[in-house]
């Protein structure tokens, strides 16, 4: 029997949803190369009495349209009853599948992506109506900033945007070192040591897949070299590695590394691998979803569940998959993806809120060069950012920045990810390979 709950609490009164883009150097990955740009979707939600929500997620033309649908679904809806909407929406959309989510190191599922902007412009709004800030409506804060990894890429030199892959020869510091090629293991350490010193990173994490795993070890050594035990090191190849391989060189890092993420493709290869080596293994890629936990349980597949909000369906979410984590003794860390501050922002109240965080997060935002927040880019301080201290997420939309970053995303032409297609701008024929080495 379904019920229809009617609410009291303040009704949505509309949505907006603005595609934007966003600056991206040419980053490397075991699916290709970043574009120019990356999409990100904007979205605004105003309550009858005039309170609004933000909330940002990746940007991609499928997602958006389902979320345009999702609106029309949603208006007029309680903005307190967040468990009614996710019914209404699974109703609507059906459940998203672990297939939907794709090959790619990133998530292409639909729907938790429309519930994740949307819960979170909702606990926005809800946190101006109570003033108090996100990190309270999640059960309250742990800790009063959230720790950071630097997140190393391979690259090609450039800046991205319209400087494409030149480099703007005014920039200083971090600026002009994220426009320099890093191909090799000198440019990997002279990355980390100045995105270090610029941001106060402890740990550092370097995405891999995009070469031989022989030249991604020798950049991991070269760091620990550099670094020592002072810095934990992570290293990621997306899964592109079969099991031989991972094992292989999986032993040869087991010195050097805190944890070994996504070094193979699906859970069983993983569990597999996990009784072979000693060093905890990461996922963002095999365990997925709360669908997929039983299984990841039962076959031992992961000690870390990296986690991201925009994938798991929000921040409740997460927080009860902190819980699940717990329980089985795994741990939770999260994931991310090129963003701005809306995103990180939901990031650090999440983090903030969880019960026990022994992993920095990643994050791309030392890769971004704009903001769409009023006041600018977000500070870090010894790695760390702050939670934002006024109400709701604690940031507010600098719109002059939305109509600047959605004219980008118009200009552009892209309308989803695609590494492969930009991989083959500068090398003809590349195709991604689920697994390579
Ligand atoms: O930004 O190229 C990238 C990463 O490969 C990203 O898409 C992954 O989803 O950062 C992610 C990861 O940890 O797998
Ligand atoms: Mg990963």
């Amino acid at each position: 029997m379904t019920h229809t709950i009617s609410g009291k609490g303040p009704r949505i009164r509309s949505i907006n949803i603005t595609p934007i883009a966003i600056q991206d150097p040419p980053l490397l990955n075991a699916a290709g190369l970043h574009a120019p740009y990356a999409l990100r979707t904007i979205l605004e939600l105003e309550t009858e009495d005039g309170v609004t929500g933000i909330s940002e997620i990746p940007g991609n033309e499928a997602t958006n349209q389902a979320l345009e649908e999702a609106s029309k679904l949603i208006i007029g809806k309680d903005v307190y009853q967040l468990n009614q909407i996710q019914r209404e929406l699974e109703a609507y959309f059906g459940k998203d599948s672990s297939v939907d989510r794709g090959d790619a190191p990133w998530d292409q599922r639909k729907l938790v992506h429309v519930f994740s902007s949307l819960e979170v412009a909702c606990l926005d709004c809800i946190g101006k109506l109570v003033n108090r800030p996100v990190v309270d409506l999640l059960g309250g804060r742990m800790r009063d900033a959230v720790p950071f990894a630097a997140y190393l890429f391979f690259k090609y030199e450039g800046a991205g945007g319209s400087w494409g892959f030149s480099k703007d020869p005014a920039a200083r510091g971090w600026d002009a070192t994220r426009q320099e090629a890093a191909m090799d293991p000198e440019g990997i350490v002279d990355q980390a040591i100045v995105m270090c010193q610029e941001f106060g990173f402890h740990s550092i994490k370097l995405k891999g897949g995009a070469f031989e795993p022989e030249l991604e070890v020798a950049c991991m050594q070269a760091l620990y070299q550099e670094f020592g035990k002072s810095a934990p090191l992570r290293f990621d190849p997306n899964a592109i590695w079969k099991p031989e391989t991972a094992l292989k060189f999986g032993k040869e890092m087991e010195p050097i590394l805190e944890y070994l993420e996504d070094p193979v493709r699906g859970q069983e290869n993983m569990a597999w691998l996990r009784g072979q080596i000693k060093t905890p293994l990461a996922t963002n890629m095999c365990t997925t979803s709360f669908d997929e936990i039983p299984s990841s349980i039962q076959m031992g597949s992961e000690d870390i569940i990296l986690s991201d909000h925009h994938f798991w369906g929000g921040l409740k979410a997460s927080m009860e998959l902190a819980r699940i984590c717990s329980v089985f003794g795994r741990d939770l860390s999260m994931h991310s993806n090129s963003h701005l501050g809306i995103s990180l922002a939901a990031m650090v109240h999440l983090g903030a809120a969880l019960p026990k965080l022994r992993y920095a997060l990643d994050t791309h935002y030392p890769w971004q060069s704009e903001e769409i927040i009023k006041g600018g880019r977000f500070d870090f301080e010894n790695g760390a950012v702050a939670v934002p201290s006024g109400p709701g997420l604690g940031v507010e939309l600098d719109r002059e920045s939305l109509k600047i970053l959605h004219q980008n995303y118009l200009d552009c032409g892209l309308k989803k990810r695609d590494d492969q297609k930009e991989m083959q701008k500068v090398q003809p024929g590349w195709t991604f390979q689920k697994i390579r080495w």
